[in-house]
């Protein structure tokens, strides 16, 4: 049936339209080579490339910074209200580029280089990635801000400033090799130091009953150890560069005052150590995906950005108010997943400890501030910390979660009295020998709204996830689903997309993407459909060269660029693209005329390290890429290509270059994807499950546009239940069960049998968690679909145009404007 083809999404408009600043080529050329000179002690000869890209992110600073003062004064003037964004990652990215497509410099910057016998392109492939995120999480966080700057809403986003951010990835022998990251090790032009606001965090300790005159007591907390938290300002440039934002990335260093005594009693070197102990605290983001360890550290890390993000947000506070009451008018805090939980006792700590108000008064306090986003259904990425652990590193917060879990049990009783099980389930203390602490629990139990990412993923949190909190709290759990900048993810990406619909539709659709529509009555258009799908040539062309450059494999811009880039997990299934690729490849052995469109399958992702499945996979891929790409026989019709060190930078170049898309997550597991919608945009056809918001894409393009296969959520329920037989699949199909018996072989790995067999033992012995056999058919089928629709070059064109056109849903501003107004109340406040 077809879906229909009307978006219904809420406008957005942003407060932005028009550009705002008046800076000639002339003016720019100035502002670099003075940069040049006066900033950096260099001139146009010496300068290499990195001197030029420095010098030109100084010269853009200078409107960035002014615009910064411009928004800090208006808001602060007006006392405004603001949301809080706590996240443990923020996957910026490069941003040169897209401060100057956001501050509509960036012709002009061109220009100005060019002049200067400099080429933007190049220089903007100077910049490190700032990589602080592991992947949709972090990179959501970063589109955000962008969406939060660009429609005018106060906002400040709260971090980690990480020395390392996300290990670069390399291959030896087909592995991967994880090697420190140092985006910053020559300094970052972003960034600003504040140490006017510099916070101190306490640790460990124990905490002492204080009884006081009037015969009532407190608690003081009696740290063992303190940090110095440093803040650093990247400014966030909204699109038109009315409203610039900040993200505020907090640096852990030794606090000095603390270390006094030690110093005192001649232990220079022992205060030395603790310095470096206390500097490890931001040195690293953890590369874990969806299985955070219960690692001291990373329960230091979140309790150290949360303790200084809520200490800034009350002194901001208390800046103009001395009422209590008002906290929440002035404040709200979103917490990116529960890795920012521990921000809630914090508070309540501070306002009960420290302002000594009434616990009750400060419980209503903090119901009404936090709210919660749920990135994830899957049980073993659901932080849970020990009571020992945490009763070592935060002693006092334990006590307050006690008396919150011992209070909510209390609402517990009173909806299902007697009803043990109940309480066993919702309590934030979960019993047994290893006593945990949840801390999704005690987020939905404070939260005053709790949101899925996409609309399936929010029922399923309803209905699966927290069916019982649903029942006591029926308005708390909502959908907010996700979306990307248009900005970053099309005007800065694909430019010559970008003109192709400034063309069409008006260059307003940057701040208005469901603009785009104004091309789906046009999809049949001859002309359109060429031109769109010469950009998309050009596109491919330059990929082309990047892949000959990073891997030495030659690949011909005429076969269908088929890609999935995300995190390699399980649940994601690059080992059902992968026995699938294998079974084109035994097809072209066993029939060297096979009839298909050549197909380029392009992968780029990140293992985390300790993952082992996830790196034999990688290491699987590598091994058949190099077989198939070396094999005469498949006449070039067959490429395999994993790029090293997928990230931001990278995926800018392969969003634009796509044809194909994979999103093909086992339904109900990937809670909404973000990829997905990056790759819509720039124009390429999907081939997915139901699952994320694929499903919502289907609703806006029409499922008919996109390669739709597999399981459905309901059907994957079933078929679990029933009992799941992955060998029921491998005997019924024989290409199937060629492909995986040639993972036993030496074929991939010569003198190395079964080096590759985990991966069939997985899939077979191992269960098939992920349903990859039982999907296995349908994707084939999808594929060959893909294969004849490709041929017809007319059709193609269509699709894609119907695809990228229908897109305005799933841009971020969209998911800003509904987090604005049906969680955070928040108004906007554009700088004139
Ligand atoms: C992702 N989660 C979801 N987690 O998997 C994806 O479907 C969604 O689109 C995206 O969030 C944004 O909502 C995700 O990226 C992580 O990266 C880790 C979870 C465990 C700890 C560290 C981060």
């Amino acid at each position: 049936k077809k879906a229909p083809a009307k978006s219904t999404a809420k406008k957005s408009s942003a407060v932005n339209k028009v550009p705002e600043i008046e800076c000639t080529s002339k003016q720019m050329q100035q502002a670099i080579v003075d940069r040049l000179h006066k900033g950096l002690g260099t001139d146009a000869e010496k300068a290499n490339n990195k001197a030029w890209w420095n010098a030109t992110c100084h010269a853009v600073n200078e409107v960035v910074f002014d615009k910064l003062t411009q928004t800090q004064q208006n808001h602060s003037g007006q006392d405004t209200r603001s949301v809080n964004y706590l996240s443990l990652e923020f996957l910026m990215g490069r941003l040169l580029s897209n401060n100057l497509h956001n501050l509509q410099l960036f012709k002009v910057t061109e220009e100005a280089l060019k002049a200067l016998g400099k080429d933007l392109y190049e220089i903007c492939d100077e910049e490190p990635d700032m990589a602080l995120g592991n992947g949709g999480l972090g990179r959501l966080a970063a589109c955000f801000i962008d969406s939060l700057a660009t429609l005018g809403y106060p906002a400040i986003g709260y971090g980690i400033h990480y020395e390392h951010g996300l290990f670069a990835q390399s291959f030896q022998d087909g592995r991967q090799i994880e090697r420190p990251d140092t985006w910053r090790e020559y300094g970052n032009p972003w960034e600003i130091c504040r140490p006017e606001s510099i916070q101190h965090v306490p640790l460990y300790g124990y905490v002492e009953t204080v009884f006081d005159e009037d015969g009532g007591s407190h608690k003081v907390w009696h740290a063992g150890q303190k940090l110095k938290g440093v803040p650093w300002d990247v400014p966030i440039v909204g699109y038109g560069a009315k409203t610039v934002n900040i993200l505020r990335l907090w640096e852990s260093r030794a606090d000095e005052a603390f270390d006094w005594d030690v110093f005192n009693a001649g232990g220079y070197v022992d205060a030395q150590a603790e310095k470096s102990k206390a500097e490890t605290v931001s040195k690293v983001l953890y590369p874990n995906d969806e299985t955070p360890e219960g690692k001291e550290l990373r329960l230091v890390q979140q309790y150290f950005f949360c303790a200084c993000s809520v200490k800034d947000i009350l002194r901001r506070f208390k800046r103009h108010n001395t009422d209590w009451t008002k906290l929440s008018d002035k404040v709200a805090i979103q917490l990116n997943d529960t890795h920012p939980t521990i921000a809630i006792p914090e508070l309540m700590r501070i306002l009960v400890d420290e302002e000594r108000l009434d616990w009750d008064f400060a419980w209503s306090i903090c119901q009404k501030v936090f709210a919660y986003t749920n990135h994830t259904l899957l049980p073993e990425a659901l932080e849970k910390w020990s009571v020992a652990l945490f009763e070592k590193v935060l002693p006092r917060h334990l006590e307050i979660i006690y008396e919150i879990n011992r209070q909510f049990m209390e609402v517990v009783e009173a909806k299902w009295p007697g009803d043990d099980s109940k309480k066993a389930k919702l309590s934030i203390i979960e019993e047994g020998d290893d006593r945990k602490v949840c801390m999704a629990n005690l987020c939905v139990v404070t939260a005053y709204k709790v949101n899925g990412v996409a609309a399936v993923h929010s029922e399923l949190v309803k209905t699966d996830l927290f069916p019982e909190y649903h029942e006591l709290f029926p308005t708390k759990l909502v959908n907010v689903t996700n979306g990307v900048t248009p900005r970053r993810w099309l005007k800065a990406c694909n430019p010559k997309l970008a003109a192709l619909y400034d063309d069409e539709v008006g260059a307003d659709w940057v701040v208005n993407l469901d603009k785009l529509r104004g091309v789906l009555p046009k999809a049949k258009d001859v002309a359109l459909q060429k031109r769109f799908m010469d950009i998309k040539k050009d596109n491919k062309i330059e990929l082309a060269k990047i892949i000959k450059d990073l891997t030495g494999v030659e690949v011909s811009a005429d076969a269908i660029f088929d890609i999935q880039i995300k995190r390699l997990h399980e649940y994601k299934r690059q080992q059902l693209n992968m026995m699938h690729i294998l079974a084109l490849y035994k097809r072209l052995l066993d029939n060297p005329d096979y009839d298909m469109v050549p197909r380029v399958f392009i992968f780029g992702a990140k293992a985390a390290p300790g993952y082992h499945m996830a790196k034999q996979i990688i290491y699987a891929l590598n091994k058949i890429a190099d077989k198939v790409n070396n094999d005469e026989r498949v006449k070039g019709k067959l490429k395999v290509v994993f790029l090293p060190n997928y990230r931001v930078s990278l995926a800018e170049k392969l969003f634009p270059a796509a044809d194909i898309s994979e999103q093909i997550s086992t339904a109900g597991l990937e809670a909404s994807g973000t990829g997905n919608m990056k790759f819509a945009i720039n124009g390429a056809l999907t081939v997915g499950t139901m699952d994320g918001a694929n499903i919502e894409m289907a609703e806006e393009i029409g499922a008919e546009h996109m390669f739709i296969f597999g399981l459905s959520v309901a059907e994957v329920k079933e078929l679990k239940q029933q009992g799941y037989n992955p060998f029921d699949y491998y005997y019924n199909n024989p290409e199937l069960k060629s492909v995986l018996d040639w993972l036993d072989t030496d074929y991939f790995t010569p003198g190395h049998p079964g080096a590759l067999s985990d991966i069939k033992r997985s899939l077979l012995e191992g269960g098939d968690e992920y349903l990859c056999l039982a999907d296995y058919a349908s994707y084939s089928e999808a594929h060959l679909k893909i294969d004849a629709m490709y041929r017809d070059q007319a059709v193609w064109a269509e699709k894609a145009i119907l695809n990228s056109g229908a897109m305005g849903k799933f841009n971020s501003d969209r998911s800003i404007e509904d987090y604005a107004s049906t969680i955070w109340n928040l108004t906007k406040h554009p700088i004139s």
